[in-house]
């Protein structure tokens, strides 16, 4: 990784490498001051060893230097000359950096030119890349930031071909574009043609490894969806009880919400210090946040049931039961606490009498609605964020309509009727039929929403 400084070379090495840990990044130029190398491997015969390098800085009176090394001494090709510079005391005085970073490139296969494409392109540049170029190993340029509102790509490119570099790869660090790795390899592959095949497997295994955390991070939502549809909670009939029962179950799906975004996080291998606080529900009960105020679910365009949106027991279904004989969660009771009996009188007076005894307290719809948004939100987040990124994640409201309005998953129509498949429920079961209904579930959370996935 070599270029000039201050232009992302870290950054791109953390997000390459999935290590938001690697390295300083500052926006400073000088920041790496020694080589620093960290080994990629992506399969037992799929390895890249990467070295971060300090960035260049002085390189127009490098260059001169090296001229006038030149008219002292024979005339030699570029790597004997870059050779002869590392002899030369400057190389441990006024050019130290550029010398680590000049002895480290004639020991590498290659190098990726990190530019920072909204600069202009200057004198230093073009000395920096004709100093670099002496060394005799392929360079492949990157345009780091991209994204920018006002890069110069184009002069960039224009520049690059000039001086006979001609395949060049955009790559924000930041917001990689999502085949930004493929198409990393693919190009070093075409500079480093010994190396293509161990180069194409990398990328394979690199491929694989992103799928199947995809794959992983929608089994996580999966769990966490079964587990909450299909938590129960019993309660004596008053009131009271019902009150205490209804905010011990809405405690214990904010927690079992908050196990699963730090899973997600530990996934993609994000730490949680990168995140605004207000950003994820890790806190518990910020009422923007809070799962079961009513504005988070019309925050997120979800239709509150009007039990739930008139009650203090906001989000709550209650099912009146006794001897196994359970109404379901059509009968939402959502203000129980507030003295409401919705629908009681539907049940006739003889019935409502047998069951009046007892409430078995789940979760209503609209959470479970919810829940899933989020966590689509987040997972597709996380999906396409570099490891340099040090601004705060940002969720944008996600074009769900299918989650918001549509009928539910059959998986988690099941999972309301059947106790034993929530981890959260004292006789939890995780039996073949869980099983294979989580897989069926992670397999649906995994569908792009319409209007998803754009940004590669
Ligand atoms: N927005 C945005 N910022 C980036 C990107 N890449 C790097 N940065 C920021 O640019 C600054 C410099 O990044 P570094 O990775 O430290 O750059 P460097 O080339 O290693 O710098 P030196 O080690 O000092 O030569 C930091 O503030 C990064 O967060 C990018 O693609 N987009
Ligand atoms: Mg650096």
């Amino acid at each position: 990784m070599v270029g000039h400084t201050n232009t992302g070379k870290t950054s791109l090495l953390r997000t390459l490498t999935r290590d938001p840990g690697f390295g300083d990044v500052a926006d400073a130029p000088g920041t790496t001051r020694r080589v620093e190398g960290v080994r990629l491997a992506a399969a037992p015969d799929a390895a890249i060893a990467w070295y971060d390098t300090p960035g260049m800085e002085d390189s127009i009176a490098l260059r001169e230097y090296l001229e006038r090394l030149d008219g002292a001494g024979p005339r030699l090709d570029g790597p004997a000359r870059i050779r002869r510079l590392l002899d030369a005391p400057e190389a441990r005085g006024r050019f130290e950096q550029e010398a680590r970073v000049l002895a480290k490139l004639l020991e590498c296969d290659a190098a990726l030119y990190v530019i920072d494409a909204r600069d202009p392109v200057l004198g230093k540049h073009r000395d920096e890349l004709a100093v670099l170029a002496w060394c005799g190993r392929p360079l492949l340029p990157v345009l780091n930031f991209v994204n920018a509102p006002a890069h110069r790509a184009q002069a960039w490119r224009e520049a690059m071909a000039r001086l006979g570099l001609h395949a060049v790869l955009e790559f924000d660090t930041v917001a990689p574009p999502v085949d930004g790795e493929a198409r990393l390899y693919e190009r070093l592959a075409v500079l480093l043609d010994r190396h293509a095949p161990m180069l194409a497997r990398l990328a394979g295994a690199l491929a694989q490894q992103r799928a199947q955390r995809s794959a992983e991070a929608c089994r996580l939502a999966a769990e966490l969806l079964v587990d909450v549809a299909a938590l129960r909670l019993e309660s004596a009939g008053d009131a009271q009880a019902a009150a205490r029962a209804a905010e011990t179950l809405r405690q214990r799906v904010r927690e079992r919400e908050q196990a699963c975004v730090r899973a997600l996080l530990a996934l993609y291998n994000f730490r949680r210090g990168d995140y605004d606080a207000a950003a994820l529900p890790l806190d518990g009960e910020r009422w923007r946040m809070d799962l079961f105020h009513p504005q988070t679910l019309k925050d997120m365009g979800v239709q509150a049931s009007i039990g739930a949106a008139a009650g203090a027991m906001a989000g709550a279904a209650v099912d009146l039961f006794t001897g196994g004989l359970s109404l379901g969660a059509g009968m939402l009771i959502g203000a129980a606490a507030g003295g409401l009996w919705q629908g009681a009188e539907r049940l006739g007076r003889r019935v409502a009498g047998r069951l009046r005894g007892r409430r078995e307290l789940s979760v209503d719809d609209a959470v479970l609605r919810l829940l899933a948004l989020r966590q689509r939100r987040l997972i597709a987040a996380l999906e396409r964020r570099g490891h340099a990124a040090r601004e705060p994640l940002r969720l944008d409201q996600p074009a769900d309509e299918a989650w918001r309005t549509g009928a539910l998953p059959e998986a988690l129509v099941e999972a309301r009727s059947r106790p034993e498949w929530s981890a959260l429920n004292p006789a939890f079961d995780d039996g073949e039929r869980r099983r294979r209904k989580v897989e069926e579930l992670a397999r649906h959370l995994a569908q792009a929403a319409p209007g998803d996935g754009q940004t590669g």
